[in-house]
């Protein structure tokens, strides 16, 4: 059963870790976020797209979510002590993989091309697409001025209440080869319990790709990444209350309802199931923490279902 999951972020990796193990060798594609994107000491970041490389080949950092597990820092303390800016944590063994990246994107090839040999490399049968091979960059729009999204997020610590969240790159970004294929030929379609706003957005902006997804409403299933109104990770909740959405699983499920004709609540939001009705949303609620190996099953097989 071929399926293709819409991830980013953490949640976006963990959801494609529990596909990954269900299914057949080969059957699924995840597509990216690359958003997030940055260059930092002159390197070439894809935070989600090395996020899902580390989790699916056992490489991530369980603790963080991101990064290296077990990873060091000379590199870094020697570049601080150089007086290079210390607040973007990039390990020594993560730091490999955007030096070869860098040097293969100065060398001209695409950044699709270059994921994918990584990814047979290190081994992976799941195949991950770049929403685009197209410069794509999310900044956040606060009270006070328009960050760019690490800068955000890191270095600010998400601290600034965010008013807006805008692409550059868009409209002109278009679909690397494979996304809109992959989202037409797939039985079924997966938003991963990502951000709406900065890990979900970012991939549908891209020229075609919201369009193929909500012409596959009836065979995409998003899942909620907000349990009892707290976020599994990262700021979702307050970006829900301070762009104007009810600020739980709700919140996000009308948010979503274009896109997909099921929604995945947590067990613990079961009495919020009523509620989908109205956005013609069929309910699944199960577990979704996934960091627990037994949910991650259970999840993936309600999705699968
Ligand atoms: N997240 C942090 O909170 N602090 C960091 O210093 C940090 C460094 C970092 C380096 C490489 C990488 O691939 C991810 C990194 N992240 C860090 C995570 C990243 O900012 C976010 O997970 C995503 O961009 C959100 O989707």
């Amino acid at each position: 059963m071929p399926v293709t999951l819409i991830a980013g972020g953490v949640g976006g990796a963990r959801m494609a870790l529990a596909l990954h193990e269900a299914l057949p060798p080969g059957e699924l594609t995840v597509i990216g976020n690359v958003g997030d994107d940055c260059e930092h000491w002159g390197l070439s970041i894809s935070p989600d797209l090395d996020t899902v490389l580390y989790t699916l080949t056992g490489r991530i950092d369980p603790i963080n979510g991101w990064g290296v597990a077990e990873d060091t820092h000379n590199l870094m303390e020697t570049a601080i002590s150089l007086g290079e800016e210390d607040w973007f944590i990039l390990g020594d063994k993560d730091l490999a993989l955007h030096v070869a990246r860098t040097r293969r994107l100065r060398a001209g090839e695409a950044l699709s091309a270059i994921t994918a040999d990584v990814a047979t490399r290190w081994g992976c049968a799941t195949k991950l697409l770049p929403a685009t091979n197209d410069r794509q960059r999310t900044w956040i729009a606060t009270d006070t001025e328009e960050l760019p999204f690490q800068e955000w997020l890191v270095h600010r610590r998400a601290a600034d209440t965010v008013t807006g969240v805008r692409f550059e790159g868009v409209p002109e970004a278009q679909p690397a080869p494979g996304v809109l294929e992959a989202i037409a030929s797939a039985d079924r379609i997966v938003l991963a319990p990502s951000n709406p706003f900065v890990s979900l957005d970012p991939i549908l902006a891209v020229d075609g790709v919201r369009a193929a997804v909500c012409a596959r409403r009836a065979d995409t299933v998003a899942v909620s990444p907000v349990i009892a109104g707290k976020a599994i990770k990262g700021p979702i909740v307050g970006m829900l209350e301070s762009m104007g959405h009810r600020a739980d699983a709700i919140g996000v499920a009308r948010y979503l309802a274009p896109l997909a004709g099921t929604y995945v609540l947590d067990a613990q939001d079961a009495d919020l199931a009523a509620d989908l009705a109205e956005l013609q949303m069929a309910a699944l609620c199960v577990p979704t923490l996934m960091a627990d190996p037994a949910v991650r099953q259970g999840l993936a097989a309600a999705v699968l279902a």
